[in-house]
Parts: structure tokens; C-alpha cells; sequence
């Protein structure tokens, strides 16, 4: 931290009354939107509710966190400065690194002087009159803003685990995404674990290192891929380097923001044979997409899914030597229709002596108890719960705020029924509001990196037509959110995605609508969709003097 940024985080907490733009969140979204409206010689504040940069880098600091996408893929592209000069470390960081870089971005960039730590935004009305954001802060601060930036993160919502008891436990209790900054010691205790998502096979195998007697409480399972994560080595860091700009544009074109060759033929029209080695080859390389991308149709023809699926099947009951506990680790969905994992010795943790897999689909949790956890045939006693249990993922942090738009419309209660926001950027009746990789854009179903960047430079882009143009308010039409709202169905219909229940689709909250959120058509196809549309002067939106 340079030492005038410094003082500007701990010097400052005066708000300003009036700014060219709010932004919510400095996460990697909420850190290059203020970058690019300084750029652009607008004013901005950033509330953060975090106590520093890094967003969901800056929570999730459980042991195991890392990021699924490599490190020369998941970083900013916008300063070739910044790409040659950061170092990094490993093909798959895990957070105490991807924090660094977050810190470093915000020092480089001077960006914590505009920033308010321990801010957490709580509500933003539209004044018709002024056309201007009013926008609230816990703790009472208030500014009025031509402009709402949303750079509040797909997974940033904890969900509080819907079970009896939970405040009944005596014991000590931790959650994944809200993990203490010191650290915490599990020596000698026995330790439960509930939810087997990429948080819970992050952190299963290194609770089970320490304790003394790990329990995992499994609902559903998860499909873990190897990451075979290592150090990056020298020459790939160079080669990389050298090639950056052919290398971001590649990624920017690509389906999932990682550039990786495309496949081209059908899992169904090769011999058994080739396909297994082809799957073996993908198995061994490691990664999210590897083994998704052997095939065409793996996200789109059950037959085809069902044939990865029988692979990863047989790959869990070759690392787990219990047959039971194998079976039980064997998920029954689609490959890839949840976020698959990535992991570093999980299955094979199921190897120990001192880690015992509960599947509660067999025998559920009847509740919580002062000493453990109840399920349906027995007491787990315990000295430590872990809460792995997921978010309430990619509306939970726009609707926890209450927005108001036009008329006092609240933006929550117009997602009664389900998110409808046009290119998942903006929604009707909200003038100037801009929800980085909000629902109906890719999203999460990308390297996040590439989709938030492209949403900041989409962003800037408006506001900037606006600028030149004397014009002060964008505002999509009913008309245009609609007709995306059910193109983004249309495309997810095509695939497998909507049958399986997860947080893409809003079924681990309970009451929560159940649509698929994610736009599912590729990075690079709605890049060029949002490039046409500002090109062509914004059809679908209302501009206004
Ligand atoms: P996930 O992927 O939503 O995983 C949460 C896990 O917790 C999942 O196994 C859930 O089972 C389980 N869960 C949730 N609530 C309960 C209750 N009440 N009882 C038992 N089990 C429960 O969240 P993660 O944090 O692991 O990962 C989220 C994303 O963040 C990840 O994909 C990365 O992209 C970053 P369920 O599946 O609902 O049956």
C-alpha cells in the first residue's frame, strides 16, 4: 500500500454529497469502473461493505479458496503495464494471492482514495425531478449520483442455512464466505462440514489435514475435476506475456472468456474407446472447461452428458476405495449443469480414517442441537460447524439493496418472479443503473474477469454517449427487456442447464423463483451483440436530454 493511499483509507470517511456516479462494491467490477470514470474526468465514490478491496477475494479467505480459471486468464486486461509487471504465482492461485493482486491494482491505480471501507450501501432511490440517484449507506451517509453502478458480485450473499437450530449449537461456527481474518485453529476437534459445493470441497481436504475428526454432511454431490495446480513456470509466464493482446482477444471471443480450441464433433459419434481416452486426456490435463469441451454436445444432448457423467462415475470409484461412500459421491445430474469443482485431493480425503461422509439424502438433518447435528438415524457430536452452504447467488446483492426506480418501483419487487434486465446490464424503469454481470449476461457461466470487464467497458461506453451527446439519462425499454428476457430462456431451453437445480437457477434458496439466470449463448457472441447495439446508437434503450 503506497503511503498516501494509506491515509486516504484511514484518514477518510467523508462522503461527498454529490458525485458524477455511485459504485457499489470494489470487487475486481467495482475497482475498474472507478478507473474508467476517472478516465473519462467523471467523479465517482465506491461504498465497500468489505474492510478492502478483493470483493468476494476478500471474504472467502476459508483454507482452500482458489480461483477455478488460471491466473493469466483470470486478471484485468485493460493496462498492458499492469499485465507485464505482476507477477504470478501459481496456475490456479488460491486467495491469499488473488487478494495481493486485488491490493496491488487498487495502490497502482491510486483507487482507495474514493473508496469507503465498512460502507455497506442500503438503499437508492430515483428522483424523477433531479434525475439523480439518492443513495444510502448504513451509516447514514447520503449522495446524490447521475449514476448507479451495481459491481456488487455474482456470489457475495451468504445463505444462511435453512435449518432447525442452527443458534441453538454451543460449540464454534464458521462460515465459508465469511471466514475469520486470523484464521482459525481445528487441531484435535471434531469438525462437521455441511455443503459439498466448490467452497466445501475446497476446504474439506485441509479441515481434514487438521482435525481431529472431519463429518461431511453431503445433500448433493458435487463433480470435482482435477486442477493439478502447480507452480507457473518461467517460460509459460513469458510466452503468455509476449502474446498478450492475441491472447485477451482470443479470450474475449471465446464461449467461456478461456480460450481453448473448440470442440467439433459429437460424443456420440466416436467408439467407446476414443471417447474414454479422449476423456482420460482431459481428466489429466485438469481444469473447469477441459473435460466439458472434449464434445459438442455435452451441454446440450443428455445421451452425450450421460456419457462424461458414467466417466467421472467410474474416475470416483477408482480415488475411493469404500465402495459405499463412492457411490454416495457419484452425483446424479448432468455433468457441468451446476459449477463443477475444482479440487486438489478431495476424493481421495474420503481415504481417511478420520473423515466420515453423512449423505443426507439417505438420512437428513432433522436439526441442530446444542452438541452436533441431529440427522434422520443418529447425533453427530461436534466441536466446530462449518457452513459451506453457497449463496444466494447472482440477484442476492442487487436485491438485498432496496432500489427504487421510477414511481418508487422497487427493483426487488419487480423480481418477484424472476430478474428481467435488458443484456443483464440494465432494467426498466431504473434510468442509469448498470448491474455489472447481472442476470441475462454471461455471467458466472464465464471467466468473471472477461465478463466484468466487458460490462465496465459497456458501461463506460453509455455513459460516455451520453456525455458527448448532452443527453442524461439511458433507460431500456420494457419492450427490448422483455423480448431478452425470453431470448435468455430460449438459449438455456437449448441446453441441459434448467434441469438441474443449483444456485444458477435459484433453487438452493428456498422461496427464490426458479429461472436459469445466466445468459448461456457464449462471452464472445453477446460481446458482439452489446457492441452492435451501442454501435447502432443504443436501439432497446430510451435516451433522454
Ligand atoms: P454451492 O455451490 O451453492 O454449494 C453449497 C452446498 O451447500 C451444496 O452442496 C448445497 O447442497 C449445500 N447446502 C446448502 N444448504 C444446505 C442445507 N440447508 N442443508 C444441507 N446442505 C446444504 O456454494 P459454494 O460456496 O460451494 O460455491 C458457490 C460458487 O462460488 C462456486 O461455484 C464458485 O463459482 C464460487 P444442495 O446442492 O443445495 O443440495
Amino acid at each position: 500500500m503506497s503511503i498516501s493511499d494509506r491515509d486516504a483509507r484511514t484518514a477518510s470517511r467523508t462522503v461527498p454529497s454529490r458525485v458524477d456516479a455511485v459504485i457499489v462494491g470494489a470487487g475486481f467490477s467495482g475497482m475498474y469502473m472507478l478507473h474508467r470514470l476517472r478516465e473519462m474526468n467523471l467523479s465517482a465514490i465506491v461504498f465497500e461493505a468489505g474492510g478492502d478491496v478483493g470483493g468476494t477475494w476478500y471474504w472467502n479467505r476459508y483454507p482452500g479458496a482458489r480461483v477455478d480459471v488460471e491466473s493469466l486468464a483470470y486478471s484485468y486486461s485493460f493496462s498492458a503495464e499492469l499485465e507485464q509487471e505482476y507477477e504470478w504465482l501459481e496456475r490456479y492461485p488460491a486467495q491469499p494471492e488473488i487478494l495481493r493482486y486485488a491490493r496491488h491494482v487498487a495502490d497502482r491505480f491510486g483507487l482507495r482514495r474514493d473508496i469507503r471501507f465498512d460502507t455497506r450501501v442500503t438503499a437508492a432511490a430515483y428522483d424523477e425531478g433531479g434525475r439523480a440517484w439518492r443513495v444510502r449507506t448504513e451509516h447514514g451517509d447520503v449522495v446524490t449520483a447521475r449514476f448507479l453502478v451495481m459491481s456488487t458480485g455474482c456470489v457475495s450473499v451468504p445463505k444462511s442455512p435453512e435449518i432447525p437450530g442452527v443458534g441453538r449449537f454451543g460449540g464454534r461456527v464458521h462460515h465459508t464466505a465469511n471466514w475469520p481474518h486470523e484464521g482459525v485453529d481445528l487441531t484435535g476437534l471434531r469438525v462437521g462440514v455441511i455443503g459439498t459445493g466448490s467452497s466445501g470441497v475446497g476446504v474439506i481436504p485441509l479441515i481434514a489435514e487438521q482435525a481431529a475428526d472431519l463429518t461431511v454432511f453431503q445433500r448433493t454431490a458435487a463433480y470435482s475435476f482435477p486442477a493439478r495446480n502447480r507452480g507457473l513456470r518461467p517460460e509459460e509466464i513469458a510466452g503468455v506475456k509476449a502474446n498478450y493482446r492475441a491472447f485477451r482477444k482470443e479470450q474475449r471471443e471465446s464461449h467461456f472468456g478461456i480460450p481453448v480450441p473448440m470442440p467439433t464433433r459429437s460424443a456420440l459419434e466416436v467408439s467407446p474407446e476414443e471417447r474414454e481416452a479422449a476423456y482420460e486426456r482431459a481428466w489429466e490435463i485438469g481444469g473447469l472447461i477441459s473435460l466439458m469441451y472434449t464434445y459438442t454436445d455435452l451441454y446440450t444432448s443428455r445421451e452425450a452428458n450421460d456419457t462424461a457423467k458414467r466417466f467421472v462415475h467410474r474416475k470416483i470409484h477408482q480415488m475411493v476405495r469404500d465402495p459405499r461412500t463412492a457411490a454416495d459421491l457419484c452425483p446424479d445430474y448432468p455433468v457441468g449443469t451446476k459449477r463443477p469443482c475444482l479440487d486438489t485431493g478431495y476424493y481421495e480425503t474420503y481415504n481417511r480414517e478420520n473423515v466420515h461422509l453423512v449423505n443426507l439424502r439417505r438420512t437428513p438433518i432433522a436439526e441442530i442441537t446444542e452438541t452436533g447435528v441431529r440427522t434422520s438415524d443418529r447425533e453427530h457430536a461436534l466441536d466446530v460447524i462449518v457452513y459451506a452452504t453457497g449463496f444466494d447467488a447472482i440477484t442476492g446483492a442487487l436485491t438485498s439493496v432496496d432500489i427504487r426506480g421510477r414511481g418508487g418501483v422497487s427493483l426487488r419487487e419487480s423480481w418477484r418472479t424472476g430478474p428481467r434486465a435488458y443484456l443483464g446490464i440494465a432494467a426498466a424503469g431504473f434510468p442509469n443503473l448498470f448491474m455489472i454481470t447481472g442476470p441475462g449476461s454471461p455471467s458466472v457461466l464465464s471467466n468473471m474477469m472477461v465478463s466484468l470487464e466487458q460490462h465496465v467497458d459497456w458501461a463506460a461506453g453509455a455513459i460516455g454517449h451520453l456525455e458527448r451527446n448532452g443527453l442524461t439519462t439511458i433507460e431500456p425499454t420494457r419492450q427490448a427487456q422483455d423480448a431478452w428476457t425470453d431470448h435468455v430462456d430460449l438459449v438455456a431451453a437449448h441446453t441441459l442447464f434448467p434441469e438441474t437445480d443449483s444456485w444458477y437457477t435459484g433453487a438452493n434458496v428456498p422461496g427464490k423463483p426458479r429461472v436459469f439466470m445466466p445468459y448461456a449463448a457464449g462471452v464472445g457472441q453477446y460481446r458482439k451483440r452489446c457492441d452492435d447495439i451501442a454501435a447502432r446508437g443504443y436501439p432497446g434503450f430510451t435516451l433522454s436530454a
